[in-house]
């Protein structure tokens, strides 16, 4: 009788392990910052939701750095895509290599204040974006924020194009990048944000664009970088999305909390982020980065040199969504 009892407390013990084993499965998350930065909390956010809304049958781990892609951020929405990574916090930029119509994002001043973000994202353009991703095989559940790209150097205030001339700049992902610092006469180098930080400690190159919330946390002004320019010329929405196998072995219960959650992260990381961007400009200037804001004719200067790119790059980013973009900004 004893014994019996003792066996059926560990077929009872055995029968729970599967179980457990079969549902508590562990996804990686891939992000390209750690939580030391608004985008890393975004990713530990959703992992902390899904982990409660879950009652922890669910467990996000959070991979920063792109480390899963050794380092090379454009290739994570290829290993998403196939599987290699089940989850990812990902920037548009990264991933535009693969999804032409992401670079509707990085066209220098298309949006000019955080309103502007909003309408596209939220409205009929953010849609056919997340249709794209869909089309090229990823999954999109939501919107977070890595922020508006300032420009900072080591050498001299940048007020102007011709202040620009011949300057070599650090560019990320996207040839678009490379478009535009040509076209504004300076001399773009495309390389991760691994290789970033010793190139401006080396000097092999003069500048960088990135949001404060990047240069304020990695300390960007320790690598010579005194002079930063607020252009705001674009920002970069990041995208929280699964991996298409992954997302099939969900129930629809668990897509739509999964879905949720991510949603919910997103929306706390953009007011986070966005609310502490002015003491991060205050701490910036605390440590002597001499900090440049361009009045509204100076400003225009670098609207009209980056405006010939439009024509070329509607091409690959589609007429129609420009268009939405477009119409969703002006309705502001
Ligand atoms: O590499 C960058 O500049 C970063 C961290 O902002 C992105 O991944 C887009």
């Amino acid at each position: 009788m004893k014994l019996s009892r003792c066996f059926t407390a560990l077929a009872a013990a055995a029968a729970l392990t599967a179980a457990f084993s079969a549902h508590a499965r562990e996804y990686s998350v891939s992000t390209v910052l750690s939580d030391a930065f608004p985008w890393g909390q975004a990713a530990s956010k959703w992992a902390e939701l899904v982990k409660e809304r879950s009652e922890g049958r669910i467990t996000l781990r959070v991979y920063d750095n792109a480390q899963l892609v050794a380092g090379d951020q454009t290739k994570e929405f290829s290993a998403m895509r196939s599987g290699l990574i089940d989850m990812a916090v990902g920037s548009t930029i990264n991933w535009s290599p693969q999804v032409p119509e992401l670079n509707l994002f990085s066209l220098p001043f298309l949006v000019a204040d955080t309103a502007d973000t909003d309408a596209i994202t939220q409205g009929a353009a953010g849609e056919t974006v997340f249709k794209a991703i869909e089309k090229r095989g990823v999954v999109p559940l939501a919107w977070g924020e890595n922020g508006f790209r300032e420009l900072s150097n080591s050498k001299k205030p940048i007020r102007s194009p011709e202040d620009l001339k011949g300057m070599k700049i650090r560019v990320v992902g996207s040839p678009l990048f490379q478009d535009t610092f040509s076209i504004l006469g300076a001399n773009p180098t495309q390389m991760s944000w691994a290789d970033a930080k010793p190139a401006l400690t080396t000097g092999a190159v003069d500048g960088q664009e990135n949001p404060l919330s990047v240069f304020d946390v990695a300390r960007i002004d320790q690598v010579d970088q005194k002079y930063l320019t607020l252009w705001g010329y674009m920002a970069d929405p990041l995208i929280f999305a699964v991996s298409p196998s992954v997302w099939k072995s969900f129930s629809a219960e668990d897509q739509a909390l999964l879905k949720q959650a991510a949603i919910d992260a997103g929306k706390w990381e953009i007011e986070k982020s966005r609310a502490e961007e002015a003491q991060r400009l205050a701490a910036i200037r605390e440590r002597g980065v001499q900090v440049i804001e361009l009045s509204a004719t100076e400003r225009q200067a670098f609207v009209e040199a980056t405006a010939p790119l439009y024509a070329k790059w509607e091409k690959r980013i589609g007429a129609d969504l420009l268009k939405a973009a477009r119409d969703a900004v002006a309705g502001n």
